[in-house]
């Protein structure tokens, strides 16, 4: 009788001696052996690459060539192997005593795969862990040489950049549309080594000293016992903080605002929150705060958009970014700083510039524009980049430096430690993504996760082994060399200056700045989040909080609740308003803007396809929306479609253009009919699904255009051709022309008549 182990070896051997090249034959292994035939799944040969597959990168994501040894520790050649580069047979079946039999200890490469799967995921980011993430490139302006002497704000200095954005409290896989702030971190990798400057969407902070970011972290966090809600500010604990502490209130305000809910990355305002302080080539210092300045406005979501999206495109921001740069519509934003003297005070017309919770109005002192930076690639690869890009206020570069605000301090500890344990150990900056483009002579060494191979015996200073080397620079040979900043003579406390106790005159600033549309918004995102709290003494103590920023707010979100409002807080006199803080009233390009085309077969397909072409023309992405996949239209001319009636939601687009007529039958608007008690069968009319779009665009304020017989969707979905946003035409031209001067002013505000 055959021995079955012997038998399965043999399998074995045959298989391989199958596999391998030809010509290549094992020693030992018996003869010419014929095809195996009994088994079901056959390893197949590796396909032909994609045209856009690459073989082994030679260069790091950044665009720094890493040499012959990183380009080893790619991924090349076309067989698959073990991690060691032994080449394999098979990696769809574990090594096993007989087809039916007991899985081996001995298959390594089992084990091989599966442990390595095991620990592909690292901890995510306690904070700011959704993101998504872009390389670029910023151009300096040279408008910043007088104030600091950094090599890549010079004149036309290119200086590649990754810049990563993200939410703050939900996990990794939570939405993108939820109401929080929004991080906008930077990493720019100069000639003199990185700096990163990492920044939010929003100008202002919660807290004034990093020790409370625990504090105000776990309050916004999911409750500790069921983990819920997730990515949400909308629950008691959140509001139990806030208004318990409340130099939260005027970041608590911008989340309420627009701001909470952006369109899109891509217009989105970035803020460095601290001020900083710039040194230039003669040693004077100028403090100064940063500005992301989008070329494409600041725009929002409206609330149920944004909640709708969180459901039907989880990634919404993630994909707008990502799609954006593929199609070649590269987001720009300004740098811009706002500068002050670099007085012992540090204070600038009575504002404190060390207060964290507060902003310098631009009217008092304007941002001036200082570089653009492009981003113009996606990444290749989200863990090795966007995952692992690691940024930290203590990279810098000289010509910037940083303040005494107590907040800033405390992050510069923090960011590097969280990397210890989230990136698994001290060398994270060897990750390709964080790799310095500045060359790297730092005397550290060894442990966990060391890629480099340092050579010499004398990682010390001062050392004669190697020459001495590496040598300190000076300032002339470009060093880092702090400000000498003056500390004040003081006493060890535990203390903040009286000036942070200023809690809610900026608030009133910001509410004060804001349109009654804009105003509207505010009250309702408070009296939904409020509304979403149990606790009944949260709801009224946040009301008597309002009662010092606004009683016009505080009593509408009262009535919400239902609850009595609180008498007006004390009030010295109101600022002044910074028209600055509003996003509505401007006109702005309408570049990746995506405009939805509803037509069906039986519409006006010429007018269909020049206004596609046209919305193309205008930088914009046309998505026709058909009842089914496919095409429309005759087949020697057909009309691709991108959407259908099921995938559509209105959410996706910005504005719409109705071409199509409800035409009954299988391809039309009018194809559903209801039965009846009787059985007899009544035409309901146009497809539910499109009415649903129709309404909901009108809804969230979108531009509307009609023309020939999609104007009769209109009129069903009770939509009036004299309503402000809504466009009627006789043509497609001219229906696209109404719309797109309705598209730069993003939203048809004027729709509705504000509640304040
Ligand atoms: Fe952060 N913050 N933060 N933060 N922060 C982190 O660092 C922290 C603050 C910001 O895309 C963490 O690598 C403290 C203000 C962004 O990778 C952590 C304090 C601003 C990102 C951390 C603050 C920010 C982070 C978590 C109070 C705007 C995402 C993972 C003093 C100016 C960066 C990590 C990315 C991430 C600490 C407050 C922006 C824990 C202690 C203010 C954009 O180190």
């Amino acid at each position: 009788k055959k021995n079955p182990v012997k038998a399965a070896a043999d399998k074995v051997v045959e298989k391989v001696q199958d596999a391998v090249d030809p010509g290549n034959e094992i020693p030992g292994a018996p003869g010419p052996v014929p095809p195996p035939v009994d088994e079901p799944t056959e390893p197949t040969g590796p396909l032909p690459p994609k045209p856009d597959q690459h073989g082994p990168e030679t260069v790091s994501p950044t665009g720094q060539p890493t040499g012959a040894e990183q380009a080893r520790m790619a991924q090349s050649g076309a067989y698959l192997t073990t991690a060691q580069g032994a080449r394999l047979y098979d990696t769809d079946h574990s090594l096993k005593a007989g087809a039916r039999g007991p899985v081996l200890l001995q298959d390594h490469h089992l084990r091989e795969k599966i442990t390595h799967f095991d620990h592909e995921r690292i901890p995510e980011r306690v904070v700011h862990a959704r993101g998504a993430a872009a390389h670029g490139v910023f151009q300096a302006y040279g408008t910043a040489a007088p104030v600091s002497k950094a090599a890549f704000l010079a004149k036309g200095v290119e200086t590649p950049v990754f810049v990563r954005f993200s939410t703050v409290l939900g996990s990794r896989g939570s939405a993108d549309t939820v109401r929080d702030t929004r991080g906008f971190a930077t990493k720019f990798y100069t000639e003199e080594g990185v700096f990163d400057l990492v920044g939010n969407n929003i100008p202002v902070f919660f807290i004034q000293d990093a020790i409370k970011f625990p504090d105000v972290i776990h309050a916004g966090k999911p409750h500790p016992d069921r983990e819920i809600p997730q990515a949400q500010s909308a629950h008691d604990t959140f509001w139990d903080f806030v208004t318990l502490h409340t130099e939260a209130t005027h970041h608590t305000l911008w989340n309420m605002s627009d701001r909470g809910i952006p369109r899109s990355y891509r217009m989105m305002e970035g803020f460095g929150v601290h001020t900083f302080r710039l040194v230039n080539a003669e040693g004077d210092s100028t403090l100064v705060k940063f500005h992301w300045k989008p070329k494409l406005g600041v725009h929002s979501l409206v609330w149920e958009e944004a909640q709708i999206a969180a459901g039907v495109d989880p990634d919404f921001h993630r994909r707008d970014l990502a799609d954006a740069i593929e199609a070649g519509a590269f987001p720009q934003w300004e740098l811009g700083i706002q500068t002050f003297p670099d007085t012992p005070e540090q204070n600038f017309a009575g504002i404190d510039l060390l207060d964290p919770t507060k902003i310098v109005p631009e009217e008092m002192a304007p941002v001036q524009p200082i570089g653009l930076l492009t981003l113009n690639a996606n990444p290749s690869n989200y863990f090795a980049e966007t995952e692992q890009v690691a940024f930290h206020l203590g990279h810098l570069v000289p010509g910037i430096d940083v303040t005494d605000d107590p907040l800033l301090q405390g992050r510069l500890f923090s960011y590097l430690d969280t990397q210890l344990t989230r990136l698994g150990g001290p060398n994270f900056g060897q990750l390709p993504i964080n790799r310095t483009h500045a060359p790297v002579n730092d005397m550290l060494r060894d442990g966990m996760h060391q890629t480099a191979v340092h050579r010499g015996v004398a990682p010390y200073r001062p050392n004669s082994l190697d020459g001495g080397c590496p040598f300190l620079a000076g300032e002339d040979t470009g060093a880092f060399v702090e400000v000498p900043a003056e500390v004040a003579a003081s006493v060890k406390e535990r203390k903040a200056p009286a000036s942070f106790d200023d809690h809610f005159s900026q608030p009133r600033l910001f509410w004060l700045s804001m349109t009654p549309t804009e105003r509207e918004h505010i009250i309702a995102a408070y009296t939904f989040e409020l509304g979403k709290c149990y606790e009944q003494a949260i709801k009224e103590r946040a009301l008597t909080v309002l009662a010092n920023i606004d009683s016009e707010l505080c009593a509408q979100v009262a009535a919400g609740l239902g609850l009595p409002a609180p008498a007006a807080g004390a009030r010295v006199t109101d600022p002044a308003p910074s028209p600055a803080l509003s996003q509505l009233g401007r006109a702005w390009p309408l570049d990746g803007r995506i405009v939805g085309i509803v037509a069906d077969a039986h519409a006006d397909l010429d007018g269909v396809r020049s206004v596609r072409q046209a919305v193309l023309d205008a930088g914009m992405v046309p998505l026709v929306i058909a009842p089914a996949g496919g095409t429309i239209g005759p087949d020697d001319d057909p009309v691709t479609v991108q959407r259908t009636f099921t995938t559509a939601r209105s959410i996706e687009f910005d504005a719409l253009l109705i071409a199509g007529a409800p035409a009954p039958g299988a391809d039309g608007y009018g194809a559903r009919d209801a039965k009846v008690d009787d059985g007899a069968a009544v035409a309901v009319g146009i497809d539910p699904r499109i009415l649903l779009l129709v309404a909901e665009a009108f809804r969230h304020g979108k531009a509307i255009g009609a023309w020939a017989a999609g104007l009769e969707i209109l009129e069903a979905a009770g939509i009036g051709s004299d309503v402000p946003g809504v466009v009627t035409a006789d043509d497609a031209a001219a229906a696209l022309d109404g719309l797109t001067d309705l598209l730069a002013h993003h939203r048809a505000w004027e729709r509705f008549t504000p509640a304040v």
